[in-house]
């Protein structure tokens, strides 16, 4: 039921030439990132990380991963609709979590204000493993939904090729064979297009709100050039640009650089450090403009950790979902046990849990990027601390889904060639456009593979511990 045979991956000599192979090979197919030590400029550049191998991944549950994808799309786009669902699921978060507080703040102001616009363009990525059940088989199992700079879609465009160059190097055809066809860029361009043709606007521009370091550029340029191909303008700009030179004319039309701005697309924003003062008055003024947010700010909200874990008590996904029993059991199945830590008993209840077995769970604060969730002793360390306030409902706890390790190589500049045992993950990603109350477009755009060692327990590609991968379905 593997996917590469372990005599392969212990033959020293043929790995030392694929690793050549791949190298140049990712190179010629566009799978590249800037270096951390020249982040903002294409003169000299390097392969994005990838696997030398692609992964196996159950086919079964790779399907159903697919096919739960435009669920996902209308559940994200219901609560974000749902003001009462947001307040009363985040009412203990904003409490203590300054951050999520503050995208509150925004939320309630254009709440108030009344929505400018009613073109709504969402592109999230929903991400899973596959928890390893005791008879061998595996079940998906959410571990998060991006719905803000889900990224990485642009270069999994292009890692098919190179994992099917690899194997027919390795003299391996027939698995070569079987690597798939993958096309988010495609996908992520489809909504953008849509939602820019709604806005209705030839000269407006789609602007990427960008960070100030620019590593992962390449991953935008192939949805950005997508959207030139189809002569849609594409600005790049960052938080401070929109600061000194964006307004807002009586339509309330947002204008940057002298250019009416179609779409405000976010790829920074998702965590505290991406924001001064001067930041967050920009990001109010984006939302309360009428450019399309992808995404807006309920949407935003919609992807925290403190709503997934509302979204698995009892009877809410049925409130999402009157009448749709199938749709209701199609999204169940892929969460994890997920808990509250709001004071009270069943609060006082997931402590004890967490204390009693650490390594069963994983403690998730609200926050975007990688790196921040905890595990093991670190649960227990920070639960002591904030058990008894009402600091602790800054976090959720979560069941630690347990994949199945497998061998492979990962291949990141600067870093020894060496076997490692790995865990993978599989994202879908997702990209709709409702108009009022029309949903106009609504699909699966893709998915995305990333491995990491296992000596990593969280952090994905960005954040340098994840690299590149595909499925091998088995
Ligand atoms: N700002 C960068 C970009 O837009 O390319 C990175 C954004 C980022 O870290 N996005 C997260 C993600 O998709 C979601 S908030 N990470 C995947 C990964 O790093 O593997």
């Amino acid at each position: 039921a593997n996917g590469i045979p372990e005599d392969v991956l212990m033959d020293n000599d043929l790995i030392k030439d694929l690793v050549e192979v791949a190298k140049d090979s990712a190179l010629l197919n566009g799978v590249l990132m800037r270096t951390k030590e020249t982040p903002n400029s294409s003169e000299v550049v390097t392969y994005a990380p990838f696997t030398l191998f692609p992964s196996p991944v159950p086919e079964a549950t790779f399907h159903q991963a697919l096919a739960v994808q435009t669920h996902y799309n209308r559940l994200v786009d219901k609560i974000s609709q749902d003001s009462s669902f947001l307040e009363e699921a985040l009412a203990s978060t904003i409490k203590v979590d300054d951050f999520t507080g503050r995208l509150f703040n925004i939320y309630r102001h254009v709440l108030q204000e009344g929505k400018t616009q009613s073109i709504v363009l969402g592109l999230n990525r929903s991400d899973y493993m596959l928890d390893q059940n005791e008879d061998g088989s595996a079940s998906l199992k959410q571990i998060e939904i991006n719905t803000i700079a889900a990224s990485f879609g642009g270069l999994a465009s292009h890692t098919p090729n190179v994992h099917r160059h690899i194997l027919k190097v390795a003299g391996r055809l027939e698995d070569s064979k079987r690597i798939l066809d993958n096309n988010p860029s495609a996908g992520l361009a489809k909504g953008l297009s849509k939602a820019w043709d709604l806005y209705g606007s030839e000269r407006a521009v789609v602007l990427y709100l960008v960070e100030e370091l620019q590593r992962n550029i390449f991953d935008h340029r192939y949805v950005e050039n997508e959207l030139w191909k189809r002569n849609i303008p594409v600005i790049r700009r960052q938080f401070e640009d929109v600061a000194k030179t964006g307004f807002l004319d009586q339509d309330k039309r947002l204008f940057v650089d002298g250019r009416e701005v179609a779409i405000v697309y976010f790829r920074n924003g998702y965590m505290p450090q991406n924001y001064t003062e001067q930041n967050w008055e920009a990001r109010l003024m984006m939302e309360r403009s009428m450019a399309v947010k992808c995404p807006d700010i309920s949407t935003h909200l919609a992807g925290t950790k403190k709503v997934q874990q509302e979204l698995a008590r009892p009877g809410v996904l049925e409130r999402f979902f009157p009448g749709e029993p199938d749709v209701v059991d199609q999204i169940r199945a892929t969460f994890a046990g997920l808990y509250t830590l709001d004071m009270g008993p069943e609060g006082d209840k997931t402590v004890a849990m967490a204390l009693a077995k650490p390594d069963k769970f994983v403690l998730k604060p609200q926050r975007e990027g990688g790196g921040n969730n905890l595990y093991g002793a670190e649960i227990c360390q920070v639960l002591e601390g904030v058990k008894q306030s009402t600091e602790r409902m800054a976090y959720i706890l979560m069941d630690k889904v347990q994949p199945r390790p497998v061998h492979n190589y990962l291949l990141r500049l600067g870093t020894p060639l060496k076997l490692s045992t790995c865990l993978s993950e599989l994202g879908v990603f997702g990209a709709y456009v409702r108009h009022g109350q029309d949903m106009v477009l609504n699909e699966c755009a893709g998915h995305l593979l990333r491995t990491k060692s296992d000596e990593h327990s969280d952090g994905g590609v960005a954040a340098g511990v994840a690299v590149l991968d595909n499925p091998l379905l088995v």
